[in-house]
């Protein structure tokens, strides 16, 4: 339960929009920081890799049971295998942090001690080390689109009470019509699939496959009279394939499954 003294900082939670761009990054470490020791092998001189570690992210910090900007990220480095730290913090323990460690929620502790915030950023980071995701100009746009109003918004409407009109959100149904508009932009995008970058997903789609499921936690036979059945059965096709990918399912499954603060639709 959130205390009074607690709820002015979820005023701001999860309806930002504004971007802080590089500030505080941190230095990225690419697929290649793999370690590989190589030895070569009789006449041919071929090539053994005999032990590979999986990049290392740190820690990442995010609040407790909110099924939000915490989601994508976490997916990226299960599928990447990416090794990190995940740390959930309450309201209060993020009250004596913000301004301090940083201005909001998530953020990374890189392995050197410097701080990286902004969730697109962040995406963009766990996909290099993890080196299995496209990373290219299109996730970067889709991932912006996915991380912003109104379609990041299924964030606060789901795990907020009242779903978050209090904190500015629009009212629901108003928000639902703007959020569809975007669910009919991703079913375009998407196209023949099975995933947005083609045969193999873009890290971007961790952030669309986390709008989706909290789309469809929300309402989602309400979705499916504004988007149309076809456009809806083509997103619940690439909501499938996502979340039965290599550590996508792992992470899914174990997952807690109680989310939202108490009045929220995630605790109806
Ligand atoms: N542009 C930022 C916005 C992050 C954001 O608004 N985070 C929310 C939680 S999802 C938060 O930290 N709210 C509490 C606060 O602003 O103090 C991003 O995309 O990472």
């Amino acid at each position: 339960m959130a205390t009074a003294r607690a709820m002015p900082l979820i005023a701001g939670l999860c309806t930002r929009s504004r971007t802080i761009g590089a500030q505080l990054r941190g230095q990225g470490q690419s697929a290649g920081a793999l370690f590989a020791g190589a030895k070569a092998v009789g006449k041919n001189r071929r090539v053994t890799v005999s032990m590979m570690a999986a990049a290392d992210a740190g820690k990442l910090t995010y609040f407790a049971g909110l099924k939000s900007r915490g989601e994508p990220t976490q997916l990226i480095a299960a599928y990447g295998g990416v090794k990190m730290e995940v740390e959930l913090i309450d309201f209060e323990e993020w009250g004596k942090r913000k301004g301090v460690i940083a201005e909001f929620l998530p953020y990374i502790t890189n392995p050197d001690g410097t701080i990286m915030v902004e969730t697109t950023v962040i995406c963009k980071h766990l996909a290099t080390l993890g080196g299995k995701f496209v990373v290219d100009a299109k996730q970067e746009e889709l991932c912006e689109i996915a991380n912003g109003a109104p379609i990041q918004l299924a964030d606060p409407v789901y795990n907020l009470p009242d779903q978050g009109e209090s904190f500015g959100v629009p009212p629901i149904e108003e928000w639902k019509t703007a959020a569809a508009e975007v669910l009919k932009d991703y079913v375009t995008k998407l196209g023949d699939g099975p995933f947005f970058a083609g045969e193999t997903p873009g890290y971007a789609e961790a952030f669309v496959f986390h709008n989706l499921d909290n789309c469809f936690a929300i309402d989602k036979a309400g979705f499916t009279e504004l988007v149309g059945a076809e456009g809806m059965a083509k997103l619940e096709a690439f909501y499938d394939k996502f979340a039965a990918l290599d550590g996508v399912k792992d992470y899914l499954a174990k997952r807690p499954t109680t989310w939202g603060l108490p009045g929220s639709i995630a605790q109806s």
